[in-house]
């Protein structure tokens, strides 16, 4: 053994002490970003949490919203937090599929986020983020929302034979099952897209079409909706370590708060269905065995999908997601 080996680790053991002794006496400041913008539908839980936390946790944790899309693309945000470029982040399962691809499957879940945390599966959902992502699973939003089909054109049928859907991992499978084209794209691309018509229709939740003008393009919104959306606050492990117990509590508790909006979306959801039937979107309603086509490929292409990325998760995650 190296004199240098044999006196690192005491040296090491002397430097995090101090940290973590600094860090219970001072306030910590968090750095964040949401993968959608700011003003819109998907960052309304994260700013709300971020104000809540900046109002009760001064003088023990502060979050500096550094902003959304402008600053950071989308696709990038799950590189940013696993690797500490910022401390937390506002985020989809679809838009770090590079990271974690399997995390694109909780859409697939029928339960509240207080059933997850009580029976297991966000342990489960944790456990898979902060070994093989580095982040720590902190909450989820967008529970009680359903996916839809939007299209610039109609169909007679549960079939998207020949159209050019926009996706992105969310709705991939089940386009393709259906026998559209997907299109990726971030939502910021949407609109052009639509105006180009380089697509026929795009997969997006129930909410937030009016905000970033795609209604101008939309003509259907096909029903039933299907999975139900997932957006999560993910929080750097090393970030996460560093925090003291009382600052790790408190975050967590700021999260639980932040998932109780999860119950004010069925009445959001209504909201925006009459907002867009007042804009003139119609609506295809599948009925009967039309219905159960439409929904059950959606769900049918989507654990299939899981299963091929990685069978014995996803069959635990089904176990721990399903009703
Ligand atoms: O961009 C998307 O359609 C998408 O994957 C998504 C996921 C969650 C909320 C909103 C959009």
């Amino acid at each position: 053994m190296t004199l240098l080996s044999k006196i690192k680790p005491a040296c090491v053991g002397f430097v995090v002490g101090l940290i973590a002794s600094v860090a219970s006496a001072q306030e910590v400041t968090l750095r964040a970003v949401s993968a959608f913008g700011l003003q819109t539908t998907f960052s309304r839980d994260f700013v709300a949490f971020v104000e809540r936390v900046n109002e009760l946790g001064r003088g023990l944790v502060q979050i500096e919203l550094l902003g959304g899309p402008e600053v950071m693309p989308p696709f990038e945000v799950g590189n940013a937090v696993a690797s500490g470029v910022v401390d937390i982040a506002n985020v989809t399962g679809a838009f770090y599929g590079n990271r974690l691809p399997i995390a694109d499957a909780l859409k697939l879940a029928e339960l509240s986020a207080a059933e997850m945390r009580e029976n297991g599966a966000w342990a489960f959902i944790n456990e898979l983020h902060e070994t093989r992502m580095n982040v720590h699973y902190l909450a989820r939003t967008g529970i009680g929302i359903p996916f839809h089909i939007y299209l610039t054109r109609p169909i007679e049928r549960p079939s998207l034979e020949g159209l050019r859907i926009r996706t992105t991992s969310v709705y991939r499978a089940f386009i393709e099952a259906m026998g559209g084209v997907p299109v990726q794209t971030a939502p910021g691309e949407v609109y052009t897209a639509l105006e180009r018509r380089q697509v026929e229709g795009y997969g997006w939740p129930a909410q937030g079409i009016f905000d970033l003008g795609w209604h101008e393009h939309t003509r259907y919104r096909v029903d039933p909706g299907f999975y139900n959306v997932e957006v999560s606050f993910l929080v750097n492990l090393d970030t996460w370590r560093r925090l003291t117990d009382e600052q790790r509590n408190f975050l967590t508790e700021m999260a639980l708060w932040a998932e109780t909006q999860n119950d004010l979306n069925p009445e959001r959801n209504a909201a925006e269905y009459a907002r867009q039937a007042a804009a003139g979107i119609e609506t295809i309603a599948f009925a009967g065995e039309d219905a159960r086509v439409w929904r059950g490929t959606a769900y049918e292409a989507a654990w299939a999908e899981a299963m091929a990325i990685d069978r014995e998760v996803a069959e635990r995650l089904k176990s721990l997601i399903s009703r």
